[in-house]
C-alpha cells in the first residue's frame, strides 16, 4: 500500500524514465532498433520494474503510465530520426490493463499526434495474457493499430497459455521468444529443439522472430544456424539510459 501511495505521485514527481536496449539482426548485428524500459527513480534510487511494474497493473496505475511510456517512447525515437541517427524501430511494452482500456487506442493517436513519429517505426510489445480475454475485440483493436502503421509483437512468448496455431488469427508481425527459453539452450536437446520449433512455426505464420535475453556466443550462434531473425540482450547491449543508446546509433555504419 504504501508503494501504492508513492506510486501515485512518481509521474507528478518526474521519478520515472526510460532505458533503452538495443535489437540486432543475427546475420548482420546491425542495430535495428530498441526496446523502452521503464525505470523509477524513488527516493532510494531506481527501483526494478518487477518490483512496481505487478504493484501498478494491480491499482490501474499502469494506464497513466503506460500512456506517459508511450508518449516518451514516441518522442526519443522521433528526435533520433531528426537527429539524424537512422530510423532505429522503438519497441514499446503494452501492459494487459491499458491494452484493453476504453480510452487505449486515443492514447496511442495521442503519442503518435504529439511526437510526429512516423508511426511504421513505432512497434506495440502485448503479451498473450493481453490478448486471450476477448479474441474478437483483440483482433479489431489490432487490426486497427495495423492500419496506423503501427508493427506488433507477442512478448514473453512460451510462457502464456496461447498455441500458433491459435496465434494466426491476430495480425501479429513478430513473435519475441522469452528469454527463459534462450537461458534453457544447451542444457539438453529438448530446449534446442523447442527453440527450432518456435522459430519455424513463426516463420510459417509471417512472423518474424525476435530471441530474447541472448548472453553469449555460443546461443547467438545457434540462433543465427537455426534462422532466428534478430537479437536482444546483454550480449548485444544491456538496457541504456537515452544519451547511451544514442552514442550506440551513432557508431553505426
Ligand atoms: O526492464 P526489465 O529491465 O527489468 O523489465 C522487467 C519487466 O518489466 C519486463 O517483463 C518488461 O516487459 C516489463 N516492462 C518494462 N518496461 C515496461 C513498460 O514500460 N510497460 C510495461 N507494461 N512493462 C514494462
Ligand atoms: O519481458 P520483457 O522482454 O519485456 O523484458 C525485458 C527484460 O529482460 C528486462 O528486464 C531486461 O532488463 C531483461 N533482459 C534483457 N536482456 C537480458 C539478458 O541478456 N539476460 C537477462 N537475464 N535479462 C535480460
Ligand atoms: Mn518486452
Ligand atoms: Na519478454
Amino acid at each position: 500500500l504504501l508503494m501504492e501511495a508513492r506510486l501515485s505521485q512518481a509521474l507528478d514527481k518526474g521519478e520515472f524514465e526510460l532505458f533503452y536496449q538495443a535489437q540486432c539482426d543475427l546475420q548482420g548485428r546491425q542495430l535495428t532498433g530498441f526496446e523502452a524500459l521503464l525505470r523509477w527513480r524513488g527516493p532510494e534510487g531506481l527501483i526494478p520494474p518487477d518490483r512496481f511494474i505487478p504493484v501498478a497493473e494491480e491499482s490501474g496505475l499502469m494506464v497513466p503510465i503506460g500512456r506517459w511510456v508511450l508518449q516518451q517512447a514516441c518522442r526519443q525515437a522521433k528526435a533520433w530520426h531528426d537527429a539524424g541517427l537512422g530510423k532505429p524501430v522503438m519497441a514499446i511494452n503494452i501492459s494487459p490493463r491499458q491494452f484493453q482500456h476504453p480510452d487505449f487506442m486515443a492514447m496511442v493517436h495521442e503519442a503518435l499526434d504529439h511526437s510526429g513519429v512516423d508511426p511504421h517505426r513505432i512497434e506495440l510489445e502485448i503479451t498473450e495474457g493481453a490478448m486471450m480475454d476477448d479474441a474478437e475485440a483483440t483482433i479489431a483493436k489490432m487490426a486497427e493499430l495495423r492500419r496506423l502503421g503501427l508493427h506488433l509483437a507477442i512478448d514473453d512468448f512460451g510462457t502464456g497459455y496461447s498455441s500458433l496455431a491459435y496465434l494466426r488469427r491476430f495480425p501479429i508481425n513478430r513473435l519475441k521468444i522469452d528469454r527463459s527459453f534462450i537461458r534453457d539452450l544447451g542444457q539438453d536437446d529438448e530446449g534446442a529443439a523447442i527453440v527450432q520449433a518456435l522459430i519455424q512455426l513463426a516463420h510459417s505464420l509471417g512472423m518474424t522472430v525476435v530471441a530474447e535475453g541472448v548472453e553469449d556466443d555460443r546461443q547467438e550462434r545457434c540462433l543465427r544456424d537455426w534462422g532466428c531473425d534478430m537479437m536482444q540482450g546483454f550480449g548485444y547491449a544491456r538496457p541504456l539510459p537515452a544519451r547511451d543508446a544514442a552514442a550506440l546509433l551513432d557508431v553505426q555504419p
